[in-house]
């Protein structure tokens, strides 16, 4: 029986961009979510993972979520959520007796019964399909270190713990599916990709608790299609069945505002059809910008962003000759080809009334030498305009190669010496001033008193 379901991932509900919080992002999305909710009808909504941004969520945060599966349940049926690496899969999971019967499944961590991540799919009380849902799976819960075992051994243990759970929960699901039902799996981690040359494929690596690489064919071939999270990029990985990534909804970083967040539609014809996929670019509320150069030219460009007027089109091309890169290449305006397909993203409140747009500015400036109260004269610079100053790095003209000191010696160095040295490293060529020293003493001091120590 045909169905479709509504994949989406990597919300990040409560993450900052330096000082300032994505809300207002978040809130837009998770309204047009429900929009696209309502007009599509799908029989399943799946949240494949990070749907915080960290283990401890601010309440505003969990509130949103617990809101969203609310409204969200008035059109969508069976709406499965899973843990990712983000979450507290233990704390996603105390909510889940109260959503039995709900059509809503929470699944934070990987439970130890394969049956329980069994979820039916359900349309007016007949099951159309069902979903193997593996929440992320860490790494020390699969394999922990043994002493004297190299990385790549450790490794192989993962994808094999890797391969057995999936495959144990698809066997569960098996155990439950009748002739014609399709297997849905959805899971939260990184499937290496590009398994046709050797060149290409990455061994595993576990890489600050994650596991980077397991390949496609572990997640095994009997699923209609595998819908996952983890990497913020919209994508198709290649595999025995398709591998979908849904990407993050909104630009987590500068970077990500490469390629477009949105959700993915999958329809399924049924089982062992093949599904067809279209992809709904979400609006974007804010529009990310970076501006780089020396301050001076910095200031100017910020002075200029915050005069901007013009249609979207207009001020984004502005925002590429501000940026100084190639067309789209700084801020995300550039369209990802395999990930557009289908409907152009929807105009907006601020282009309809010409006011140009806004958004959130990083700064890169190069600096030959410490500017007191730099941030706070930048983001005065853009005060009123719609635009906030969001991320400012500091380069030094020289880059930064200077001295370097070995990691024991700095023990050996008076402090006024290492600050010397790091301040040489990235202003080459020029002495400390003086009133920086004794602002350095004057705060060495402060310290050491606090301290009581000498
Ligand atoms: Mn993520």
């Amino acid at each position: 029986m045909g169905f479709k379901i509504v994949h989406t991932s990597d919300w990040h509900l409560g993450q900052r961009l330096d000082r300032l919080d994505r809300k207002e992002e978040h809130q837009a999305f998770l309204e047009w979510l429900l929009s696209v909710l309502e007009e599509e009808k799908p029989d399943l909504l799946a949240v494949c993972g990070d749907v915080f941004d960290s283990a401890n969520p601010p309440v505003e945060s969990v509130g949103m979520l617990y809101t969203f599966l609310a409204r969200a349940s008035a059109w969508v049926p069976n709406i499965v959520v899973i843990g990712g690496n983000h979450d507290s899969g233990m704390r996603l999971d105390v909510v889940s007796p109260l959503l039995k019967g709900t059509g809503i499944t929470v699944l934070g961590a990987c439970p130890g019964e394969a049956e329980r991540c069994v979820v039916p799919v359900m349309r007016d009380g007949i099951r159309v399909a069902v979903v193997a849902a593996v929440p992320y799976l860490r790494p020390y819960d699969l394999a922990t270190a043994l002493s004297g075992e190299t990385e790549a051994e450790r490794a192989g243990r993962i994808v094999d713990s890797v391969t057995a759970r999936f495959r144990e929960i698809q066997d569960a699901a098996d155990g439950l599916r009748c002739e014609g039902e399709a297997l849905i799996v959805l899971g939260h981690l990184f499937v290496a990709g590009g398994l046709a040359t050797p060149e290409s494929e990455r061994p595993v690596q576990v890489e600050a608790g994650r596991i980077m690489g397991v390949p496609a064919e572990a997640l095994g071939n009997r699923a209609a299609c595998i819908l996952l999270g983890h990497l913020h990029r919209p994508q198709r990985v290649k595999g025995p069945v398709p591998v979908l990534y849904s990407g993050s909804p909104i630009p987590l970083t500068f970077d990500e505002a490469r390629y477009p967040g949105g959700v993915t539609v999958v329809e399924v014809a049924g089982r062992d059809q093949p599904v067809q996929v279209r992809r709904l670019p979400a609006p974007k509320v804010l529009e990310l910008a970076e501006v780089t150069g020396t301050l001076d030219e910095c200031r100017a460009k910020l002075t200029e962003l915050a005069k901007m007027t013009g249609t979207l089109d207009e001020c984004r091309a502005k925002l590429t000759e501000l940026a100084g890169g190639p067309p789209g290449s700084a801020h995300g305006l550039s369209e990802d080809g395999q990930a557009t397909t289908g409907a152009q993203e929807p105009p907006r409140e601020a282009e309809a009334a010409g006011r140009g747009c806004r958004g959130l500015v990083k700064v890169t400036v190069r600096l030959d030498g410490p500017v007191p109260g730099l941030r706070e004269e930048l983001a005065a610079l853009l005060d009123g305009s719609g635009w906030v100053l969001a991320v400012v790095r500091r380069e030094s003209m020289a880059g930064t190669t200077g001295e370097t000191v070995e990691p024991g010696l700095l023990d050996d160095l008076p402090p006024d010496e290492v600050f010397r040295r790091r301040y040489a490293r990235l202003y080459p060529g020029s002495e400390v001033p003086s009133d920086l020293v004794d602002a350095f003493h004057e705060l060495l001091e402060e310290v050491w008193g606090r301290e009581g120590e000498p």
